[in-house]
């Protein structure tokens, strides 16, 4: 298979990094085509963000984390981008949360599905949801591929993280009643403005700081998680977020060139 070298010295080294375990994922049958687009406008939003975790997805962090504790059936839909991404980590955060696996595909087809599955139990799965005959349930209103899911996981569920998701799956999800956490760099995405958490950080910083947080809020009451999750308002996440993109741009737009030569 075809491997690239990015040679540690390189300035965007991270962001190579990362792209490279996505064109890995589409060379494996992992990744659709359609998912190295949707990295790319993500890989942008991240730019803009200066590529770091800022105050209110921590919050938002804060409160999805504490909505899944309070969960009686938490979900985590994976698709071919966070299996690429992060698969190990996803199946780690399942744990601590005690949260089932449903692999959910916008493009579906068996073969990606069982693939998707395999790399989840290398990683530790101890069951993975909605792969082949076991999607058998359909969400109402749903046209696309992503409608069946499995009776045991997301048809049950009463709140479900979507990673990268697409608008039109929050809106049926949250049409049906369940809460929904979405992880998703840009925030005037409609799977943004639709969820009930957003959480807007790139997914490979996101789910290490979640398995964190999981640690620190496993001990907390309940009483503690509720007050957590009463006091959480998404309105006010994404309108500071999307502040922060105001303020860093009008920052930069002040130098107009920000980034300079290193001396020879
Ligand atoms: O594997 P499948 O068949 O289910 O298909 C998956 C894709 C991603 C192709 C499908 O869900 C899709 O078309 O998604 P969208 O509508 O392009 O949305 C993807 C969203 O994820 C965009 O808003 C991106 O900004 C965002 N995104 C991309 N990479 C990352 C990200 N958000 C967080 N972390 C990332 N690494």
């Amino acid at each position: 298979m075809e491997h690239h070298i990015i040679p540690p010295s390189h300035p965007r080294y991270k962001s190579l990094v990362i792209r490279e375990k996505i064109v890995q994922g589409y060379l494996k049958g992992i990744t659709v085509l359609s998912g190295l687009i949707a990295h790319g406008r993500g890989e942008a939003f991240d730019y803009i963000l200066g590529e770091q975790t800022h105050p209110p997805a921590l919050r938002a962090i804060e409160a999805a984390v504490a909505t899944m504790l309070l969960a009686k059936h938490p979900v985590i839909s994976v698709n071919g981008n966070v299996a690429a991404l992060v698969p190990r980590e996803i199946v780690e955060f399942s744990k601590e949360v005690n949260a089932a696996i449903e692999v959910n595909l916008f493009y579906r087809t068996e073969e990606r599905e069982r693939k998707i599955r395999d790399v989840l139990l290398s990683c530790g799965a101890r069951e993975v949801l909605g792969v082949g005959e076991d999607a058998s349930a359909t969400i109402p209103e749903l046209h696309s591929e992503r409608r069946r899911v499995s009776p045991r996981g997301i048809l049950i569920a009463d709140v479900v993280l979507v990673p990268l998701e697409d608008g039109d799956r929050t809106e049926a999800l949250r049409k049906m009643g369940k809460k929904v956490i979405s992880i998703d760099l840009n925030p005037f995405s409609r799977t943004a403005q639709m969820s009930n958490i957003t959480i807007v950080d790139n997914i490979v910083r996101a789910i290490p700081l979640m398995i964190e947080k999981a640690r620190d809020l496993k001990r907390a009451s309940t009483v503690v998680l509720k007050r957590i999750v009463e006091s959480y308002d998404n309105r006010i996440v994404l309108g500071e977020t999307i502040n922060i993109i105001n303020n860093r741009l009008t920052e930069l737009a002040k130098k107009g060139v920000f980034l300079e030569l290193p001396k020879a």
